[in-house]
């Protein structure tokens, strides 16, 4: 047994865990005065803590267990693997069967003409990846001076140099000297925030010409990329109009711009097909994957690049990889998630049944008096908190309704996140019509209680 086990009281774990663990995007201070939650084991869409207690983990961990917890198929994989080949590289012209296997897996199950994987440990890793493949791949075409990749203001992309400078938020830029050179932020697509008085149409329709003019601007001759999340995840499940997708899609195609979709929220299922891109209509020449790839049982991602794009790559050494790529324990247990994804027909239930299900559940809270919007695509739902609906007005003290929302969802166990005033959920794609009816339920009990937190502290 290791030192540590769960037999330890949870105040001795707590205080280990302050002292000796330095946790991602974590205030330090409130930390060490509160102490960690401590995540003991997990089963379907169930949390179990330290003590006992019992969450509903409507975010699936971080957006990620797709199939839910305790699949014993995925641990037998992995051991299975670990037993027959626990790591080899795939530099150098080598390779082993898993990467084969689920390179091809994924071509199959990728639309259009993406036929090729270059794997990575996650998402961060794979739009580093991007972030070179793109300004290799316009070199290798003689047109070095493609360099510029254009983002969006509070996309998400990852938590590297080079991902976070895609990435569009500025707390995360101001740490550390970012962006990098080279990629620019439009505006993004979210008209509950910053429609003003335009329709949702005519706002959508604004923001996608802004790529149009960014890209002219800069000359379509520097532009390597446009990069975006189908919906956006981390920046509060903002699902765009309905007119910007297509609009982008047409100033895409009139200009020799790659177009990076990235799915590592949206892919395998979580907007009710197997990427978002199929969802919204996206044809990508490169898609970012990870999380929901092995459901999050291992650290695995990659980018499924088109033929034309490896094609243009053919002879060019590109001068990149990771000693992760491709790791096979993680290719088997991906491959294993995929499988039981695809037969168990838990996209096609997602689609057909949960979703909707979800969607019509999810909609019944907008009559809360803290709720303006409510958002949702397949299983990934937002709520937008409000003082007063009518305006799209946000709360003076920014961030605050969320966290006191967030606080009494804990209390009332249940997993949702808050991101400043929106509420979201993005829960294992096995969720049953029960377990959403009480997370509903919760939910809706920690909005009341968050009001009237909200009002005594005078924020309301
Ligand atoms: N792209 C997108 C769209 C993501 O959501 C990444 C890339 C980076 O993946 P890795 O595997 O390197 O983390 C992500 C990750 C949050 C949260 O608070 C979101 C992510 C990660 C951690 C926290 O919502 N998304």
């Amino acid at each position: 047994m290791n030192k540590i086990t769960n037999h330890l009281p949870t105040a001795e774990l707590q205080a280990l865990d302050a002292a000796h663990h330095m946790h991602p995007f974590t205030a330090n201070a409130e930390l060490a005065a509160k102490g960690a939650r401590v995540i003991k084991s997990a089963k379907g869409v169930w949390l179990t803590g330290s003590d006992g207690e019992r969450y509903l983990d409507a975010m699936a961990g971080l957006w990620c267990v797709n199939l839910g917890y305790g699949r014993e198929e995925l641990a037998e994989a992995a051991a299975a693997q670990m037993r027959e080949l626990p790591y080899y590289n795939t530099f150098f012209q080598t390779t082993h069967i898993p990467a084969i296997a689920l390179a091809e897996r994924l071509a199959e199950l990728a639309p259009g003409d993406l036929n090729h994987v270059f794997f990575a440990a996650g998402g961060s890793e794979a739009n580093d990846t991007n972030i070179r493949l793109v300004r290799t791949y316009w070199a290798a075409q003689g047109k070095p001076e493609k360099q510029v990749i254009i983002s969006r203001k509070n996309a998400y992309h990852g938590s590297s140099i080079g991902s976070a400078s895609l990435g569009g938020m500025t707390y995360m830029h101001a740490q550390g000297g970012l962006p990098i050179p080279g990629i620019v932020h439009i505006d993004q697509p979210h008209w509950w925030a910053e429609g003003g008085d335009l329709s949702p149409h005519d706002f959508g329709i604004a923001r996608a010409r802004q790529l149009a003019e960014t890209i002219d601007e800069i000359g379509e001759d520097k532009v390597a990329a446009f990069i975006a999340e189908p919906i956006q995840g981390a920046g509060g499940v903002i699902v765009p109009p309905e007119s910007y997708w297509p609009e982008v899609q047409r100033i895409l195609a009139e200009r020799d711009i790659l177009f990076i979709a990235d799915e590592v929220i949206c892919g395998f299922g979580r907007t009710g097909n197997w990427f978002g891109s199929e969802t919204l209509g996206l044809a990508p020449d490169i898609m970012t994957i990870a999380k929901g790839l092995s459901s999050g049982y291992q650290p695995i991602g990659g980018s499924i690049v088109s033929d034309r794009v490896a094609d243009g790559l053919a002879a060019t050494e590109f001068n990149h990889g990771y000693t992760y790529s491709g790791h096979p324990v993680a290719c088997a247990v991906a491959l294993e998630n995929l499988r039981i994804l695809d037969e168990e027909g838990i996209v096609a239930r997602v689609r057909e049944e949960t979703a909707p299900y979800l969607a019509k559940a999810w909609a019944s809270l907008g009559d809360h008096p803290l709720v303006g919007e409510t958002a949702i695509c397949g299983m990934m739902g937002s709520l937008a908190l409000t003082p007063d609906k009518s305006s799209r007005a946000p709360f003076a003290e920014g961030g605050a309704a969320g966290m006191a929302v967030r606080e009494r969802c804990f209390g009332n166990g249940l997993v949702m996140r808050a991101v400043g005033d929106r509420m979201i959920i993005s829960p294992p794609l096995v969720i049953s019509e029960d377990e959403i009816d009480t997370l509903i339920a919760r939910a809706r009990r920690s909005l009341d209680e968050g009001m009237a937190d909200l009002q005594s502290a005078g924020l309301l």
